[in-house]
């Protein structure tokens, strides 16, 4: 039997995310939907709002479980925005999105854009400081959304510059086991919350690596586990591939990440992970009649 507790597909676990309560009787896909004039992926093709929006429909096309949408580019180096101009780049967006049947996510660490993107109908947090910065988690709280709390070691800046960890593992599930502490103190139920371990946020390869393999550990809290490796840098220092030739090796590494326990996978290629996932699932699926072979 190799299959552990924490990698089965767990039926009966479920995220209260606004007026969706969404299962994980299989994997589900978070398209990205950058809203940035800078994107390390997207170049700036979608900063205009008609195109982002033409993107979140073709991701929903693609079949999208969650869009997530973000105005702030997170890349190495790139330079903050304020609350207003992140609003101007994603309002639009949210508010083209908001009767779609579709759940949207909205990628921010600012308290104000939280609150103005859940009134503009988002129904998840999906913040890369986990709710750190000052008045986030107090933010986040007095909304019904559901919120993913990532791990980042440092900031955007200079997180890459040189990241050290002892056991990367067992300092990322701490650090998340604070996090999802400071959250239920707030009042965010763990109906609410994801963790993330943050792929590419102060890491080395070889810590994404052993993060990808420690999966199963982080899902071992009973939390739905969402992986963001879509395009990374540790997929070029796999493959050699510059992030437009990306694909194959982002759509592996969603399998390898949910066979080892992940719930959501983060992506930039819809299409093609919801194909590679089916396969995964009918899988797993026809193995679930008790025979267990
Ligand atoms: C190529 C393409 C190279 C994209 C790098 C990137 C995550 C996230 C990002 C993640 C969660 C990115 C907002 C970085 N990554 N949120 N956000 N988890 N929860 N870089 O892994 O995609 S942006």
């Amino acid at each position: 039997m190799p299959c552990s507790d924490a990698t089965r597909l767990t039926p009966h676990a479920s995220l209260r995310a606004g007026r969706f309560t969404l299962g994980f009787d299989r994997p589900l896909v978070m398209g990205v939907v950058n809203v940035t004039p800078d994107s390390f992926s997207d170049g700036g093709q979608f900063y205009d709002r008609t195109r982002a929006v033409e993107h979140a429909r073709r991701l929903v096309d693609e079949g999208a479980d969650i869009l997530d949408v973000g105005g702030e580019s997170t890349r190495p180096g790139s330079l903050p925005v304020d609350a207003q101009e992140e609003l101007r780049r994603i309002l639009p967006v949210l508010d083209a999105m908001a009767g779609s049947p579709v759940p949207v996510s909205v990628d921010t660490s600012k308290p104000e854009v939280m609150r103005a993107a859940v009134d503009a109908g988002a129904v998840m947090i999906n913040d890369i400081y986990a709710l750190r910065l000052p008045g986030a988690l107090e933010a986040a709280a007095a909304t019904d959304a559901a919120v993913c709390l990532m791990h980042m070691q440092g900031d955007p800046r200079t997180m890459q510059d040189d990241p050290v960890y002892g056991d990367v593992v067992a300092e990322v599930k701490a650090f998340l086991e604070e996090r999802v502490d400071a959250c239920e103190a707030a009042g965010i139920g763990r109906d609410r919350i994801v963790v993330d371990p943050g792929f590419g946020f102060g890491k080395k390869s070889v810590h994404n690596l052993d993060l990808i393999r420690g999966i199963p550990v982080l899902a071992a809290t009973g939390l739905p586990v969402l992986a963001g490796l879509s395009r990374k840098s540790v997929l070029g220092k796999i493959t050699g591939r510059m992030v437009g030739d990306r694909i194959h090796s982002s759509v592996a590494a969603a399998i390898v990440a949910v066979a080892r326990g992940a719930r959501i996978v983060r992506v930039h290629d819809v299409a093609a992970t919801r194909d590679a996932l089916a396969v995964w699932t009918a899988v797993e699926e026809s193995g679930m009649d008790g025979h267990g072979r």
